[in-house]
């Protein structure tokens, strides 16, 4: 274990995610890309973050609600930080306890089962946010918050349901919206037999959208044949695959196997999702990406190395 971590109290990545509304996703991005947050090991080897980084974390989102980006701002000292938060008018200011109260409103909606306010509430703070935050920020936080209040026995069956199809229809209507696609690679999505789980895929369909790539989503449940017969039909430069954390490795690598075997060698396959097995096995010519931070810079990768000039 890191020393610090038993000197001085330290907040677990799901505590900071709770209490700044930066979502885990979000976390780690910076830390790899911006050198900050820089959080400490706890025996387990996971992330745990000390208060003075958390204190910053919440300076940075409030800063952010306010309209600054936050490449811009990471790399400031708490001083500078405080200062340009003085100039943020009062009535702009979100606190981290109004996006943990925020999200505690939107799941007494749920619980209320009033769905058309929920979709309303969802369909504002999308307008608010822009679909690449509400992706990020606000629908992964949420579906993770419903997931572990239904796993503790505190939302029924149903209610979950209405969650997720209230979220899908949010999520499709934004995808309807976005702009025609500008460039390749044309991507088809889709999850194996097994997988029902299509929230991801429909965020990962969103984040590509905004990329500019045109998408053919095949919904949840393609078996790899049709997936084949698919990305020839469509002409896909890349299959993308979404596995949650219920897939199991022989779902993942069997299926993966015979994809890989069937495909065009120039057909990519990108996999993502919370399946701890995909962390546990290279697969040739099958790219897993980290989370939803690496759609951007896999698709110009993509674009550097098949449309060069
Ligand atoms: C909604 C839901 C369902 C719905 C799905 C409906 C639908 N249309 O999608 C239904 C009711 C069908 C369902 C069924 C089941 N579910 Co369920 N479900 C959920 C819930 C609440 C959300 C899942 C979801 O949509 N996640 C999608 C996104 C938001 O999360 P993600 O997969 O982690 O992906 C993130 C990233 O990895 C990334 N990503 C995802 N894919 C990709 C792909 C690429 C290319 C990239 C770059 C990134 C990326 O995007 C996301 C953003 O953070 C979760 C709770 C949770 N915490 O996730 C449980 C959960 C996944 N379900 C669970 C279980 C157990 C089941 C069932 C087995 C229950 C049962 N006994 O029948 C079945 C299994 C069905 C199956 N075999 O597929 C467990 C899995 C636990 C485990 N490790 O096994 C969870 C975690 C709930 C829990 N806490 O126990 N479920």
């Amino acid at each position: 274990m890191d020393e610090g971590v038993r000197s001085f109290p330290t907040l677990s990545i799901a505590a900071v995610e709770r209490d700044t509304g930066l979502s885990k996703d979000t976390l780690r991005v910076w830390e790899r890309r911006y050198g900050f947050p820089q959080p400490m090991r706890d025996q387990n080897g996971e992330r745990v973050y000390p208060a003075d980084q958390v204190d910053r974390l919440r300076a940075i989102r409030r800063l952010m609600d306010a309209g600054h980006r936050p490449g811009r701002i990471i790399g400031l000292g708490p001083e500078e930080l405080d200062e340009l938060a003085r100039r943020v008018p009062s009535d702009q200011v979100e606190t981290s306890a109004d996006v943990g109260a925020d999200q505690a409103a939107l799941m007494a909606l749920v619980r209320n089962h009033d769905v058309p306010n929920f979709r309303r509430e969802l369909g504002q703070r999308l307008m608010r946010l822009g679909l690449e935050r509400f992706v990020t920020e606000l629908a992964g936080p949420l579906i993770h918050e419903v997931g572990e209040t239904w796993a503790r026995g505190d939302l029924e069956i149903y209610e979950e349901h209405l969650f997720t199809e209230s979220m899908e229809v949010v999520l499709r209507n934004a995808i309807s919206t976005i702009p025609p696609p500008k460039a390749a690679p044309k991507i088809l999505l889709t999850t194996f037999p097994g997988e029902s789980h299509g929230m991801g895929l429909l965020m990962v369909e969103a984040l590509m959208a905004i990329e500019g790539c045109p998408c053919v989503s095949l919904g949840v449940q393609t078996p790899v044949w049709d997936i084949v017969l698919a990305a020839k039909a469509q002409r896909a430069d890349v299959v993308a695959l979404s596995f949650s954390s219920a897939s199991t490795a022989p779902l993942i690598f069997d299926g993966l196997l015979e994809l890989r075997e069937k495909l065009p060698l120039e057909t990519e396959v990108w996999v993502g999702g919370r399946a701890s097995a995909l962390r546990r096995r290279t697969l040739l010519g099958v790219r897993v990406l980290e989370d939803l931070q690496a759609i951007r810079p896999e698709v110009e990768r993509w674009r550097t190395e098949k449309m060069p000039g």
